[in-house]
């Protein structure tokens, strides 16, 4: 009798552990997926691509060089940090900020333009 309420205590107690740890396990499996969105605009044959994108407010954009020539991301009107030289491979990444649409262009190469347009 006594050694019967004792396995299923057992039982409990590692169902209760295994639930637990399963919980924090999806916790950060739906963290990262939700909180760490992010879009990429390539760098390629002088023109961002895609040329245009939409995001949500808060999403990460990271923009990659795969060019051999330096480019950078200047904000038309200032309206977010600009990124310094990017050389072949190296990535800028900004937050979205308010909704709103954000153009820029290649500080370097002026006729090369993007827009991102922040949704809420
Ligand atoms: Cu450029």
């Amino acid at each position: 009798m006594i050694t019967l309420i004792h396995k299923i205590k057992m039982a409990a107690l590692i169902c209760g552990i295994s639930s637990v740890a399963l919980s924090m396990f999806a916790d950060d499996t739906s963290n990262t997926s939700a909180g760490s969105k992010s879009s990429k605009i390539e760098i390629k044959d002088f023109a961002f691509n895609p040329q245009k994108i939409t995001v949500k407010s808060g999403e990460k954009i990271t923009w990659i060089n795969h060019d051999e020539e330096p480019h950078t991301v200047v904000s038309v009107g200032k309206k977010f940090q600009k990124s310094s030289g990017l050389d072949t491979d190296q990535e800028f990444s900004i937050i979205a900020g308010a909704p709103d649409t954000y153009e820029y262009f290649c500080s370097v190469h002026p006729k090369m333009t993007g827009t991102i347009v922040v949704e809420k």
